[in-house]
């Protein structure tokens, strides 16, 4: 049978938007450090009948009939996780990242408790405490923050956890350039008697290729997307370590129900199985090479953008992902540089920096890795040449300023997006992208 005659033949709508996807992942330059290309085999697991299963509850626990083959499944992701990251109990159950993080947090604290996570406009999560996320409605939460050179500032860590005594410690972020000082956090967690829950959704495939500490000896919990850096489909998993269990024994337990039936109903199996995929290719000695040269990469990159003018939060990166400071073309421009890369088929987000002038909405920053562009085989030479493409689309930014007025702000943009597609070099650029993709193909033979 074709692969996707079917839905070719059902819903041509579907099938079109989804070739068109197809198209643009291939044609362009994925650089968003969130995103990843995850093999096919991973996606023919996803793609599987397994989407048509119930079952509520843990292997050998369901409360629907049916679940052989799911159990297995199931203990064979939790296996493959428990050795690659050397954790005794895991979950492979949570719908992605954010109700992963939820449901730590409801199985260590209570409503009202005090948590503490970095603040989210200098790189925190969402879900580690913000105003906007439940778990800065449901906790008290203290943010901290880091330094004006953007490394975090573990004074204030101390100092705060010293004074406000938080129940739990999240480290982890989703814009943070550097090492977690994992070590740091744990002496400041242990004299404090808090929990340290360790985030490394972005950094979990170097974790597993030994390009980055471990935060297992020093957490009590590690939770994780596994669609990131890991290359494997869009899901979560929680951990635990034995330095939590020896904390309170019963914590697997804790977190098990905080997940189900705390948060969630039916675990979605057919991640399960993408999920046990993905991380039997992460234990491949390939993926330590893997994890090695997505470091090399950023670091290359990083070197280019600095050395084209660009100036990069911290001055540089140690793992996949690397911040743009725009403040010296204005505040508030990370919209236009990412419509300006956009426009050059190269995908990036606008994102806060370090003492952000501007707002979460508008930002003066753009964060952009190269884990998926590692994925497609490219390598120093292709970031040099990159950091120049980046940098010449950035500086056609210059001379544009960010209105006050929410009114003048979407004219603005708009605006901007009609000129910079007729832009000369952009549209140099953009030929350029997309010989660079021609050489590094995506998925090479499959055909929709
Ligand atoms: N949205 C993810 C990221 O892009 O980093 C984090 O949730």
């Amino acid at each position: 049978m074709e692969w996707f005659g079917e839905l070719k033949k059902d819903d041509p709508d579907t099938y079109e938007y989804i070739k068109e996807e197809l198209s643009r992942q291939r044609d362009g330059l994925e650089m968003i450090p969130s995103e990843n290309f995850t093999s096919m085999a991973v996606i023919q697991a996803c793609g599987s009948v397994l989407t048509n299963k119930y079952s509520e509850g843990y292997a050998g626990r369901r409360y629907y009939g049916g679940n052989e083959y799911i159990d297995d499944i199931e203990r064979l992701a939790i296996s493959r996780a428990k050795s690659l990251f050397k954790v005794p109990h895991v979950n492979v159950q949570p719908y992605s990242g954010s109700p992963a993080n939820l449901a730590v947090s409801l199985a260590l604290c209570r409503v009202g408790d005090t948590i503490m996570g970095m603040n989210l406009t200098d790189g925190g999560h969402l879900t580690h405490g913000w105003k906007t996320s439940a778990t800065g409605q449901l906790f008290n939460s203290v943010p901290y923050h880091v330094k004006a050179d953007g490394y975090i500032d573990l004074v204030e860590v101390a100092a705060l956890a010293e004074e406000r005594r938080p129940r739990m410690i999240w480290v982890g972020a989703t814009a943070y350039t550097r090492e977690f000082p994992f070590e740091e956090f744990a002496k400041i967690a242990d004299k404090n008697g808090a929990y340290l829950v360790a985030d490394i959704s972005h950094i979990a495939g170097l974790v597993a290729g030994g390009v980055h500490k471990s935060p297992v000896d020093y957490a009590h919990v590690v939770t994780t997307t596994t669609h990131k850096t890991l290359r494997g489909p869009r899901g979560a998993m929680i951990m635990v370590t034995e330095k939590g269990l020896a904390k309170d024994p019963e914590l697997a337990d804790k977190i098990d129900k905080a997940v189900f039936p705390g948060m969630q109903g039916g675990p979605h199996d057919h991640t399960t199985a993408g999920i046990a995929v993905a991380l039997m290719e992460a234990s491949r000695p390939e993926f330590k090479e893997y994890a090695r040269q997505i470091v090399s990469n950023s670091r290359t990159l990083a070197d280019a953008l600095a050395a084209n003018g660009i100036k990069v939060v911290t001055g540089g990166t140690d793992n996949h992902m690397i911040l743009i400071d725009l403040t010296p073309f204005g505040n508030g421009l990370g919209i236009f540089a990412q419509e300006a890369l956009e426009r050059a088929g190269i995908t990036v987000n606008k994102n806060t920096i370090p003492g952000e002038p501007s707002s979460p909405f508008y930002p003066s920053g753009i964060r952009l890795g190269t884990p998926a562009l590692t994925t497609r085989g490219m390598k120093e030479g292709e970031m040099r040449r990159i950091g120049r493409m980046i940098s010449d689309a950035i500086m056609e930014i210059k001379g544009m300023r960010m209105p006050e007025e929410k009114e003048e702000r979407l004219a603005s943009i708009r605006e901007f997006r009609a000129r910079i597609k007729d832009n000369a070099r952009i549209k140099e650029i953009r030929s350029d992208v997309l010989s660079l993709c021609g050489s590094f193909p995506l998925y090479q033979g499959f055909e929709m």
